[in-house]
């Protein structure tokens, strides 16, 4: 029967291109980096400081978590500053902190 043939190809088609999906999503080399915001009171603020994390060089998509007071940044190919982040943070008027990779502050001395 040529149905089934068809029906065969497609299913492998199907499998190919799912396939293809998680591949390259395992291969996109993005990386995070955590901040600590100060100052946030409302879902204003919120959106204040991630239009203010996304106008940084490099950055490629920013998230605010309001209860937690904290964001995440995601950056594919370059690095953004870390301290043009935070410079752009206290520039909307907050606080921002890196956080090491354990969710504790980051040391500066
Ligand atoms: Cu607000």
């Amino acid at each position: 029967m040529k149905a089934k043939g068809y029906l065969l190809a497609g299913a492998a088609v199907v499998l190919a291109v799912a396939f293809l999906l998680v591949c390259s999503e395992g291969k996109s080399e993005e990386t995070v980096i955590d901040f600590k915001i100060k100052g946030m009171t409302c879902n204003h603020c919120v959106e204040n400081v991630t239009k203010a994390l996304q106008s940084v060089e490099g950055v490629d998509t920013a998230i605010v978590y309001f209860e937690e007071d904290s964001a995440v940044v995601r950056y594919k190919d370059q690095k953004p500053s870390e301290e043009a982040l935070v410079k752009a943070v206290e520039k909307a008027g907050y606080g921002a902190e890196v956080m090491s990779e354990a969710g504790a502050p980051a040391e500066n001395d």
